[in-house]
Parts: C-alpha cells; structure tokens; sequence
C-alpha cells in the first residue's frame, strides 16, 4: 500500500479532557506519523473555510460553533493507507455506533463533539493537509526509508 498523508484534528472536546497525548500515542502505535503538528484556536472565518462542503447542512452553524470553542491540534498523519488508517481508528461520526477501542467510542460523548476530524478521501487529504500547512511546514522522513 502507498504512503499517504491525512489531517487530523483533535477537536476542543479532546484538548480538554487531556487525551491529546492518549490519541497521538494510538496513531504512533499503528505507524501513522506525525510530519507537522499544531495546536491553534480556530476563528471563525477558518472552521467555515474548513468545514465550507457541509455549508448546507443542518448542523453546520453547531459545528461551527464547537470548532471554535477551543483550541485544537492540527496534525498531518503519514504512513501506508494513512487516510483510511485513520478513519478506522477514528470510529463512525456517532460515538454510539462507533467500534469499541475507537478513537471516537473511547473518549467522544457526543455527535458534535466526537473528539477527532479525519480526511474521508486521499483528494481530500490533500486539500485539507494545504489548508493547515505550508510545505515548508511538513516534515519529511524520506532520509529514512
Ligand atoms: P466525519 O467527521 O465522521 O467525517 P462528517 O459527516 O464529515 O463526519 O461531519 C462532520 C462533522 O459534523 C462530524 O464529525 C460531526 O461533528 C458533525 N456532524 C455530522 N453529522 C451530524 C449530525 O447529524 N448532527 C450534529 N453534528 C453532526
Ligand atoms: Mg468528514
């Protein structure tokens, strides 16, 4: 499988409860590297920019208002199948439907606040890791392989 890059975000639910370090040590353990990382309190202008393809529906102004609410950690994932990798530690979006040992039914409490964001598509990967970071941002462990 290839190597890829995704973006994570721990979201302010996350940042809060103190498992930032809990949830980088999970995607560590499954060969997703971090090669930039970030914390930041989103404006709003940047979580409706991120979130701009769900502009229309119902819960896009809550989401909005919850991404805002607090800091966040920005990271890009590297590794084999990384976009795919991460959805599956992530979980499903509803905590109550996600698999036991997931991201999301281990630390989320709800829907809104479900802990972590993951690209769902490597095209997307690509969009949302450039929205967060300039390539001179990333790093690389290509010396590495
Ligand atoms: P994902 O984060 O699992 O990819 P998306 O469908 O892309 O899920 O939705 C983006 C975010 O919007 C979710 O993580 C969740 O926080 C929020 N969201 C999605 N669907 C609902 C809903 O039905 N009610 C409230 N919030 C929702
Ligand atoms: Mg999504």
């Amino acid at each position: 499988m290839a190597i890829e890059r995704t973006l994570s975000i721990i979201k302010p639910d996350g940042v809060s409860s103190g498992v930032i370090g809990k949830i980088i040590g999970r995607f560590e353990e499954k060969g997703l590297k971090p090669v930039a990382i970030r914390m930041q309190h989103l404006s709003r202008h940047e979580a409706e920019g991120f979130y701009a393809v769900h502009k229309e529906r119902p819960f896009f102004k809550d989401l909005c208002a919850f991404m805002t609410s607090g800091p966040v950690v920005v990271m890009i994932l590297e590794g084999e199948g990384a976009v795919q990798k991460n959805r599956d530690l992530m979980g499903a979006t509803d905590p109550k439907k996600a698999a036991p040992g997931t991201l999301r039914a281990d630390f989320a409490k709800s829907i809104d606040a479900n802990t972590v964001h993951g690209s769902d598509s490597l095209e997307n990967a690509k969009v949302e890791t450039a929205y967060f970071f300039r390539s001179t941002e990333q790093f690389s462990y290509e010396w590495k392989r």
